[in-house]
């Protein structure tokens, strides 16, 4: 707990309503950094777009048109903004209260929330969800860094070396709530694929294990982009795969638990990879590329296996070898270093810094 409460005003994502899964990982991240500054006894504020429902959480709703997810767009386009832009509705509501807090926490990947900053009268923590996939972006990230150093937050290294930044920034790794997640001792012949369902993801690489392996493929997440789903759904008639839908956190993990292993097939640097800890927190290695986040989050041989990145002939070695690892090391280690109150003292010491306190 720090010296005295902190008023902290969080301003989320702006491509889709809170609780939706169009947020990925930053929602989950919102949301477990939101319930433990709540609990360390800190007063909190969420500014989220309209149909933003998530328990008890304080949230203000604001209307306008979503902001089109950063991973679609190519690395020259310039920053395009909606007209009655939420994004932008979302920032003029922060500006109006921004008296009433001593710290704001940025949780879009956007243009707009950086460029802002100086015009603010509080200080504005930025944590960047992704890796450098604009030359716009990662032009005003690295003016925010120079102008206000300590104020980027980043998941892991492997993401900020993407935005070769020579100023300072905090490292925050991630954490979740473990006491969601139920160890299994005992796993089902079976595989889980957890994320949004887009390239970026490489989804078709874990059905080509499930295909070479025939340990059927357990598939959750958000299906963001149809086209590439019966793509895959085409190009691979033998494999024994299934999708699940977006799944709770609860429901997800019920069918995460029971699989011997979650496969990572990421294509992009990852920022982290919450999917990791989470099976980790069932017990559930990890087999990975070794690209981004996860490589930071996976003990080689411990937790998991890291794999030469694209190698599916790695990936099913990995699967082969799954017995060397035991599940208990994998929960232990979610307990450790990714559990919410590892967490929040990563977040507090970032806020104390930034408010120099
Ligand atoms: N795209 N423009 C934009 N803004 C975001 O905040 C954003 C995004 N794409 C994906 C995303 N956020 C999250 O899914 C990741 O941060 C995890």
């Amino acid at each position: 707990m720090t010296s005295k409460p902190l008023r902290l005003l969080f301003v989320s994502t702006p491509v889709g309503p809170l609780g939706t899964g169009l947020g990925g990982g930053v929602e989950l991240t919102l949301y477990n950094i939101a319930q433990e500054m709540i609990r360390r006894g800190h007063q909190l504020q969420i500014v989220a777009p309209s149909g933003s429902t998530w328990d008890s959480l304080p949230i203000v709703q604001i209307p306008g048109n979503l902001q089109i997810i950063a991973q679609s767009q190519e690395r020259t386009d310039p920053i395009t903004m909606p007209e009655n832009s939420v994004l932008a509705n979302m920032w003029d509501y922060a500006r109006q209260i921004q008296s009433e807090y001593d710290l704001i926490v940025n949780f879009a990947y956007d243009w707009l929330p950086l460029y802002l900053t100086p015009f603010f009268q509080r200080p504005i923590a930025h944590l960047i969800s992704m890796g450098s996939l604009s030359n716009a972006l990662d032009q005003i990230i690295k003016q925010v860094a120079k102008q206000f150093p300590g104020t980027i937050g980043f998941h892991s290294l492997a993401q900020a070396a993407t935005f070769t930044l020579d100023e300072q920034f905090f490292c925050l790794s991630n954490g979740i709530d473990v006491s969601q997640y139920e160890f299994c001792a005992q796993p089902k012949q079976q595989l889980a694929w957890v994320g949004r369902i887009s390239p970026e993801k490489g989804l078709e690489d874990a059905v080509s294990v499930a295909e070479i392996t025939n340990i059927p493929l357990k598939i959750m997440g958000k299906l963001q982009d149809e086209s590439y789903w019966q793509q895959i759904c085409q190009n691979y008639p033998n494999a024994s795969f299934e999708y699940l839908g977006f799944l709770s956190t609860s429901q997800m993990q019920q069918v995460v638990r029971e699989c011997r292993a979650l496969l990572m097939t990421h294509r992009w640097v990852e920022a982290f990879g919450n999917v990791a800890i989470e099976a980790l927190a069932c017990g559930v290695p990890v087999i990975s590329y070794r690209r981004g986040g996860p490589a930071e989050i996976v003990k080689d041989g411990k937790t998991g296996f890291l794999v030469e990145p694209d190698s599916i002939p790695g990936l099913v070695d990995a699967v082969s070898r799954l017995d060397e690892i035991n599940r208990h090391t994998c929960r232990a280690s979610a307990e450790t270093e990714f559990s919410l109150e590892a967490l929040g003292d990563r977040f507090e010491q970032w806020f104390m810094q930034i408010l120099n306190f």
